[in-house]
């Protein structure tokens, strides 16, 4: 399925006159507190955030799974569903894929199809937390913590497998989670779990190409819930450390204990030069992955406040090496509806960043005024940024309203109809 950009622009007529309107009103607004807006709407326009090729599909809970229809059968269809979202909103050009969920025989063709979509493809996704049909050793006890040798053996050699794939389809990024770790006190010895862990790295970072990062995505728990072997950011920094440049921290916002002050993990990631990118979502709990700004939208919006602070507000980090990825799936909504307002989500926070007065922040915190400060941060939260948002859309030629305009095409009826009801993607 394909969306013409006359289809888009068709629809965007219908919407211009009220969005002219608001815009117009909201330019007025900022152009009295000098702020620049055309360089906002430029950045907003270029940023772009990544579909992970298991989010296209329902999630699902450990309790169950409630199909949606239509969902993607094979690599392909990902691609296609990827396209669609890009079409929509100019923000998703990228995929990332999560192997062997996403293995086909064409990787070629692939990345011809996913041309064809103006889609590349992001990081690459290691999978050593599942055991594959007829793979010799199980991971039930870890994969590169496990106490035995050739356990670990096969868990590098799948590392590499990746990399091989990764490099047939143009990544440039090795992103690793490990769900190793313990459930019960004396299970594992933490020296040695780490230790094998640390040295299985090194084999895989020694593969990795030299234009090519390797991303560590921390968890304190779950699948284990006693130990993880990479429970935070301070062991995933300690392994960066212990491998060289390219090994870089990924910050996944569900990964961290309740009321955790992410923003602050960001900083400090930054201020090392080891932040390699985030899995945006959104939790009440724990990992809920819930829809990016559904639960905590000023959260977000402070984590951006320290990107652009940390990046230096001028330099276009949107360009740098970050990975920006979406990474959520649950059982309620439709999986491309959430992916929308996600995307729609993380371009709020971002543009209310922007509009942060840095300078006058800069003073505030110098001068210990307090409650400026707080100000500061909180007109810029308080703005309502959806004009801009959706006029750099416009300026993209996609939609100005991508949700409705998805709803309004009957895109998942139409998927249901090519896919049938019952198809399933891969994934959790
Ligand atoms: C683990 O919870 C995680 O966040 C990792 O990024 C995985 O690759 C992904 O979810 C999918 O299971
Ligand atoms: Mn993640």
């Amino acid at each position: 399925m394909n969306i013409s950009p006359e289809t888009i622009a068709a629809f965007n007529q219908t919407l211009l006159p009220n969005h002219q309107r608001q815009f117009e009103f909201l330019v007025t607004q900022l152009d009295y507190q000098g702020i620049d807006v055309e360089a906002i709407v430029k950045q907003l326009s270029q940023f772009q955030v990544t579909i992970p090729s298991w989010a296209l599909g329902t999630g699902g809970t450990r309790f169950g799974r409630f199909v949606t229809g239509g969902e993607p059968r094979s690599l392909e269809e990902k691609i296609m569903d990827v396209g669609i979202l890009h079409q929509l909103s100019g923000n998703n050009g990228a995929i990332s894929l999560h192997i062997p969920w996403d293995q086909t025989k064409d990787y070629e063709a692939a990345q011809q199809l996913a041309l064809q979509y103006h889609i590349r493809f992001d990081a690459i996704n290691s999978n050593t937390f599942q055991d594959q049909p007829n793979q010799p050793y199980s991971y039930k006890f870890g994969s590169l913590s496990h106490t035995q040798a050739e356990v670990r053996k096969q868990a590098i050699e799948h590392h590499i497998e990746v990399i091989e794939i990764g490099k047939k389809i143009g990544s440039k990024a090795l992103s690793l989670w490990l769900g190793d770790g313990s459930d019960f006190p004396g299970q594992i010895n933490f020296q040695k779990a780490l230790g094998h862990t640390q040295a299985s790295m090194q084999e895989i970072y020694h593969q990795l190409p030299s234009d090519w990062q390797l991303l560590i995505e921390y968890k304190p728990f779950e699948p284990n819930f006693y130990s993880m072997v990479i429970p935070d950011w301070g062991t995933a920094w300690m392994i960066c450390q212990s491998l060289g440049d390219r090994a870089q921290v990924l910050v996944d916002l569900g990964h961290h204990l309740p009321n955790a002050n992410i923003e602050q993990i960001v900083s400090r990631l930054l201020g090392v030069n080891r932040l390699g990118g985030f899995h945006f979502n959104d939790s009440h709990y724990a990992d809920d992955d819930l829809t990016t700004g559904a639960i905590k939208p000023y959260r977000l919006f402070l984590i951006f406040c320290e990107l652009i602070n940390g990046v230096n507000q001028t330099a276009n980090f949107i360009n740098g090496s970050l990975t920006w990825m979406i990474d959520a799936s649950h059982n309620t909504k439709d999986p491309l509806e959430d992916l929308l307002q996600a995307t729609e989500g993380i371009l709020i926070a971002y543009a209310q960043a922007l509009l942060v007065d840095q300078s006058a922040l800069a003073m505030a915190q110098e001068n210990n005024e307090v409650a400026l400060a707080q100000e500061i941060l909180q007109t810029a939260f308080r703005t309502d940024v959806r004009p801009l948002v959706a006029e750099a859309r416009y300026r993209n030629q996609s939609s100005l309203n991508p949700l409705r305009l998805f709803q309004k095409l009957g895109v998942r009826q139409n998927l249901t109809k090519i896919r049938g009801k019952a198809s399933r993607a891969t994934g959790l």
